[in-house]
């Protein structure tokens, strides 16, 4: 039981931080300071030029997609101003910056020196701009050739024992066309090793989506959110992970909607918002976006659910065919009369006491949810990383069917994507369990023979990777090593691979947490021109509502040696499978053929290349936004899910690790946390004053947090003790900061997503 040491993972001193600054949190979001927030950000590190002319191309018609979130752009109108958004800008001026690293800089730099520095500092460092390799026992990158890093990686591929001895992570920037082209590779390849950054994030979505309505993803469109009569956000923070989710917000207000929210904390973006489209109201103070805010207990989901569900039960019983829609039930559910059998077990009282929330509180958004027949639930991290992920979005599944809130307008599910195009990597098939239709159709249209056992997510690939050495670990995009679990566990089986490469656009941690040979593969990102033999290219992206729409970059890339993701991918394929009957180069030479075999392979993308350069794209085919259900027995599914029991030992606390107002993901674009009045630190523990004082402790405390599971003891030193309004024994901290406590085997029932919003955590004193 003692801390497993691995090298590159740097460790605070208090010294370091105590530069930290608390101010309340802010009385309004987004509105000026927003605004002079994200200028700030262009200014130091963008050319001016290049600034503006990316800030008026943002998530307009012809221009292109953010790389920032998955919300979705209005169909119709969009502002003049831009889909103005904050965090938006901030993730175009990280991906723009005027600066660049050399080879240089490799040579004066080497991998312990760089191991020294902050994922903040990393990132500032510039654009990645040519290919370069860590040889074995060597502590310096340097550079390589593409052809002889495409050679190497295809020898160490085809030295392999299995194919199944690689494994090909994605993050969700990648776009359709580089998706597809990965995937096939990886296919004809010889393996279904496809994990991705989903497998972290929304899967449990996915999951309980497909059993109960047939779909993996959300059912509303961004007009359905403007004409609900009731949005309940559940586990998100929109305020800061998905700013223009607040626009529609307000739309929805405008036109006499209501909000409830459910999250442990406060979130200065729902509580308070003023719209930087609207130039007057930025003067006033801004509005409450939120009705009525709902403080549920870390992982009382459920048991508020449950608390709902009985009452509408009783009123429902005392005014027969009144509050529920018996007419949906009966013509397209299975399972309400023992989902109901099920729900009489509970009382109300026990509901609330596991849910945390003041009684009254539930009792009024009960009464609003009685009053509304077009229901949206909105939800995000704060449901799927649980143990019982899955079950909780079954839970906000069975109170929309009780509602009959499914496939109509103004009513459905929303789950809110992460990376701007994780929904669409999943369509275009990275997947590590591929259906056997999708399988059967590129065999059929590619002329291989595609791999039918399923491969590795990313909590098992972890877990091959640390107990059988040689294995090949490929990254499309992402940090890897910074967003998964446990991470000294991950470095070690990281480390124990003979090969690691990452197609990256800027250094991470992942290129210094490394398997024997390394290799980083530049590209290209959404911002930059991509040119390739028939021309200027586009790519295109599935949001959160499943409307696909092209891409286009406009900046000069930052080194002429950079290549596309697609490039990289059919570079690489031409290499390791020499006499594959796929022409790849005839493919990456012009992304309208990739477009074509999607056409034939992938339902739902007929005239691929016709509509999607239609403005705006085009809408995916989603059965349960028609009440077409395509589950096993064609019916939306109720279930049955249990409370679950979240005892706590003596002086045990449970850990959400959540994301501040400057970061994406691991990505750390500041050290402030604006929303949250948090300033220059990143290393704290938001806990309750009461608990604070129950442990001695007090405000700026340093202390060390200490986590057991299944007999582990995991470490993560120095965190700075900050009051904030949480619920008691709930404490919060930042992601990737507390990732060493995550455990590897604590995750989802039903979709291996890490319990990164439920860790059991001890606060100890710090022992530096
Ligand atoms: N600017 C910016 N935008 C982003 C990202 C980013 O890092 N920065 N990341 C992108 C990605 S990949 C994703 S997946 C999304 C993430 O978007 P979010 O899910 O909004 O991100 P988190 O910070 O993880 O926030 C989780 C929220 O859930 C709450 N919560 C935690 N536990 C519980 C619980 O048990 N119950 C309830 N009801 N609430 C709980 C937390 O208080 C917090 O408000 O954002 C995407 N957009
Ligand atoms: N504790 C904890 N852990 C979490 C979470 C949490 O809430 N708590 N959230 C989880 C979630 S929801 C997610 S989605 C994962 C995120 O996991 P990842 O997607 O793996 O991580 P990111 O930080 O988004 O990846 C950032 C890197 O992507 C690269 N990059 C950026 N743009 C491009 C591009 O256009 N092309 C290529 N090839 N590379 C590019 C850059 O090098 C950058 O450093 O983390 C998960 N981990
Ligand atoms: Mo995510």
């Amino acid at each position: 039981m003692k801390e497993s040491k691995s090298k590159n993972i740097k460790i605070f001193s208090p010294e370091e931080l105590s530069k930290m600054k608390l101010s309340k949190p802010p009385k309004n979001s987004v509105g000026m300071p927003a605004i002079l927030s994200s200028v700030k950000q262009m200014r130091q590190y963008m050319n001016p030029k290049d600034a503006l002319n990316l800030s008026l191309k943002m998530n307009q018609k012809d221009g292109f997609d953010c790389p920032g979130c998955a919300w979705p752009d209005p169909d119709d109108d969009r502002s003049s101003l831009g889909e103005y958004c904050e965090n938006g800008i901030k993730a175009i001026a990280e991906e723009a910056t005027k600066k660049s690293l050399s080879v240089d800089f490799f040579k004066q730099n080497s991998i312990q020196s760089l191991s020294n520095k902050s994922d903040f500092e990393l990132g500032k460092l510039g654009r990645l701009t040519e290919p370069m390799v860590l040889r074995e026992n060597s502590d310096h990158y340097e550079s390589i050739e593409w052809e002889e890093a495409f050679k190497l990686i295809a020898n160490e591929l085809n030295g392999l024992n299995s194919p199944d001895d690689a494994i090909f992570y994605t993050s969700g920037r990648t776009s359709n066309e580089a998706a597809y082209l990965y995937q096939l590779f990886v296919r004809a390849f010889g393996t279904n090793n496809l994990p991705d950054c989903s497998n972290m994030c929304h899967e449990s979505s996915g999951v309980a989506l497909s059993q109960t309505l047939g779909i993996g993803k959300g059912s509303v469109t961004l007009e359905d959110l403007h004409k609900a009569e009731l949005i309940i956000v559940m586990g998100q923070n929109p305020g800061t992970n998905h700013p223009r989710m607040l626009s529609a917000l307000e739309k929805c207000k405008g036109n006499g909607g209501k909000i409830i929210t459910v999250n442990p904390l406060p979130e200065a973006g729902l509580m308070n918002y003023t719209n930087p489209q609207s130039p007057l109201k930025m003067l006033t103070n801004g509005v409450s976006l939120t009705d009525l805010f709902l403080p549920v207990k870390v992982n009382g989901d459920v048991a508020f659910l449950k608390a709902v569900m009985r009452l509408l039960l009783d009123k429902e019983e005392t005014n027969p065919g009144k509050i529920f829609d018996h007419n949906f039930i009966k013509t397209f559910t299975e399972g309400y009369q023992t989902f109901i059998n099920d729900l009489k077990k509970y009382s109300f009282e026990e509901c609330v006491k596991e849910s945390g929330i003041p009684k009254e509180d539930i009792i009024q958004a009960t009464e609003m949810i009685t009053d509304s027949k077009k229901i949206i639930i909105c939800w995000a991290m704060g449901i799927t990383q649980h143990e019982n992920g899955v079950e909780n979005i079954k839970e906000i599944v069975n109170l929309l069917l009780l509602k009959g809130a499914v496939g109509k307008p103004g009513a459905g599910t929303c789950p809110v994507r992460g990376h701007s195009n994780v929904q669409g990597d999943r369509t275009m098939g990275i997947w590590e369990a591929p259906k056997k239709a999708f399988l059967d159709n590129l065999e059929k249209v590619h002329k291989i023979k595609a791999p039918r056992e399923h491969g590795l997510a990313t909590v098992p690939a972890i877990n091959a990777m640390h107990k059988d050495k040689g294995k090949i670990f490929f990254a499309m995009g992402g940090n890897f090593i910074g967003a998964t679990p446990d991470t000294a566990f991950t470095a070690k089986a990281i480390q124990n691979c003979n090969l690691t490469v990452q197609v990256s656009t800027k250094l991470n941690r992942s290129h210094l947490i490394t398997g024997k040979k390394a290799l980083i593969l530049p590209c290209l990102g959404r911002t930059d021109k991509d040119f390739q033999d028939s021309g200027e290219q586009f790519v295109s992206c599935e949001n959160s509502m499943g409307v696909v729409q092209s891409s286009k970059g406009i900046l000069n890339p930052p080194s002429k040696k950079l290549k596309s993701e697609v490039k990289i991918i059919a570079d690489l394929a031409s290499a390791t499978l020499p006499t594959s009957p796929i022409d790849w180069q005839k493919l990456a030479a012009n992304y309208d053929l990739i477009r074509d075999a999607i056409e034939q392979v992938i339902p739902g993308f007929d005239n691929y290349n016709e509509r999607v350069r239609k403005p705006g794209g085009f809408y995916l085919p989603n059965g349960a936004r028609e009440r077409k259900f395509n589950t096993k027995n064609g019916k939306a599914n109720f279930s049955v899910n249990t409370i679950p029991k979240n005892e706590l030992a003596d002086e045990e606390f449970v850990m959400m690790t959540v994301r501040s107002h400057d970061q994406f993901n691991t990505t750390i674009y500041g050290m402030d946390d604006r929303y949250r009045g948090i300033k220059n630190e990143r290393r704290v523990v938001m806990m309750n004053k009461e608990d604070i004082k129950e442990l001695g402790l007090k405000a700026h405390s340093v202390v060390d947090l200490t986590s057991e599971f299944n007999g582990v003891k995991r470490f993560a030193k120095t965190f700075v003790i900050v009051p904030y309004p949480i619920p008691r024994r709930n404490i919060a901290t930042y992601f990737p900061e507390a990732n060493p406590l995550v455990p590897i085997d604590s995750f989802a029932k039903g979709s291996m997503t890490p319990c990164s919003k439920f860790v059991r955590v001890k606060v100890v004193a710090a022992s530096v």
